[in-house]
């Protein structure tokens, strides 16, 4: 296989996919149901028909694309990411999964590998969770998990729901369960992704196969006081709802540090009403994102959390409201792909090292009942979520070479078994 030839299929793909970002100029921005999702899904759905693939798009907004195999009614192999990205983010982080699915059905066909299961390549929608704070509706649609009332009930910061969204964007979201796949009809999952963090790129390692997932959990709390005069509201006369935010965001950081194992609490998004310099806040709202690989120290945050809500609330006479927005459990991955996934570095001399990943994926949903596995390539510098994101094109290429080889090896039947393959028959 030649790499270089593998590279530049993926960077005119990922440079391509750029275009379609609300913000050029300071990274990407391509939030769910908007006219840059629209735009990549075209280009996405272009790049896996010339594969040879057969291609749709259902009813969540997810995009897929098929090479069938001989048995059609036997499990199939999916690849894929997310091709929505966080606000100002960068042009790799999910997308790059995309087009590197799309390169191992271009790889499968080239190398002319026979197909006793189909290869399904995936580009899912709204992993990031950023325009609604929650996450993973594309993959989680596909398992089930979204209905009506959930897609009605979950809103953005301008108070559009899910629902509202999907019709605008041209869905119907009241057949958001057409979206779901026959349970046992996914054999299992692959998942090609940017580190996002600085462990392979400090180290010089080519790629890394994730063995464990971080659990997450994210609120959304509305602290509610009571607008006064800045300048002649008395201190102890205040329902300061900034006063109750400000108690409870400042002793996060310190709750998640006690730990010491990687357990991280973030507020990455803070609104104040009615937002004058001089007047008392009336409400805050802000948002919190719990992560470990212990569920219980994701618990413990969560209740910690609750508690303090509570002591601002009484401290300062006001109230909160504590949304629920994700819950999901930390993720050990297949040890069965793992284990063919470094037989085939090894066999073609890649570096590589297991390792863990901060970041929810895909496959963190995927992986809860799916046998499930992810290759990183270094991010430099460790950055991620940001303009500067970047990994190396080839790097991305042996990430896709390698995914090739671990499909090929189950699409041929050298390497199935039912811990391989749920749903093996
Ligand atoms: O937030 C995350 O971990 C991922 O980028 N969705
Ligand atoms: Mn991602
Ligand atoms: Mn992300």
């Amino acid at each position: 296989m030649e790499i270089k030839k593998v590279t530049e299929r993926i960077q005119n793909d990922l440079e391509e996919l750029a275009r379609f970002t609300a913000t050029p100029g300071s990274g990407c921005t391509r939030l769910p149901f908007t006219k840059e999702a629209r735009g990549a899904v075209e280009y996405i759905k272009k790049e896996m028909a010339e594969a040879g693939l057969l291609v749709w798009e259902d009813a969540a907004g997810n995009v897929f694309g098929i090479l069938e195999g001989e048995n059609r009614e036997a499990p199939c192999i999916m690849m894929g990411s997310h091709y929505d990205s966080v606000i100002n983010g960068g042009n790799f982080d999910g997308i790059a999964g995309v087009a590197c699915a799309i390169e191992v059905a271009r790889q499968l066909r080239e190398r002319g590998v026979p197909r006793k299961r189909s290869f399904v390549a995936a580009g899912f929608c709204d992993e990031e969770g950023t325009r609604f704070g929650t996450g993973f509706f594309g993959s989680g649609a596909m398992l089930g998990k979204w209905d009506v009332e959930a897609c009605q009930r979950f809103k953005d910061t301008a108070g559009i729901s899910v629902y509202e969204a999907m019709e605008e964007y041209g869905l119907d979201p009241k057949r958001i369960k057409e979206a779901e796949w026959r349970p046992g009809s996914i054999g299992c999952f692959i998942e090609a992704h940017v580190e996002q963090g600085p462990v392979l790129a400090a180290k010089g390692t080519e790629l890394g196969l994730v063995d464990c997932i971080v659990g997450i959990q994210r609120y959304m709390v509305t602290v509610k006081g009571r607008a006064d005069h800045a300048g002649t509201t008395p201190m102890d006369m205040r329902i300061d709802a900034m006063e109750m935010a400000g108690r409870v965001i400042s002793s996060l950081p310190g709750w998640a540090r006690e730990y010491e194992d990687g357990t991280v609490a973030t507020v990455g998004y803070i609104h104040a009403s009615p937002g004058g310099i001089n007047i008392v806040a009336k409400e805050v709202q802000f948002s919190v994102d719990i992560r470990s690989r212990s569920n219980r120290h994701i618990d413990e945050i969560a209740g910690r959390l609750k508690e303090a809500l509570e002591a601002a609330s009484v401290a300062c006479g006001g109230s909160y409201e504590m949304e629920q927005k994700l819950k999901i459990r930390p993720l050990h991955l297949s040890e069965e792909l793992l284990a063919v996934m470094e037989r085939a570095c090894m066999d073609r001399g890649y570096s590589y090292q297991r390792m863990p990943s901060g970041a929810g994926h895909d496959t963190l949903e995927i992986g809860q009942t799916i046998p499930s596995v992810m290759v990183f390539v270094p991010s430099k510098d460790g950055r991620s979520h940001c303009p500067v994101e970047w990994s190396a094109y080839e790097d991305l290429a042996k990430a896709a070479v390698l995914s090739a080889d671990l499909v090929e090896a189950v699409l041929c039947g050298q390497k199935t078994s039912r811990a391989i393959l749920c749903g093996y028959g």
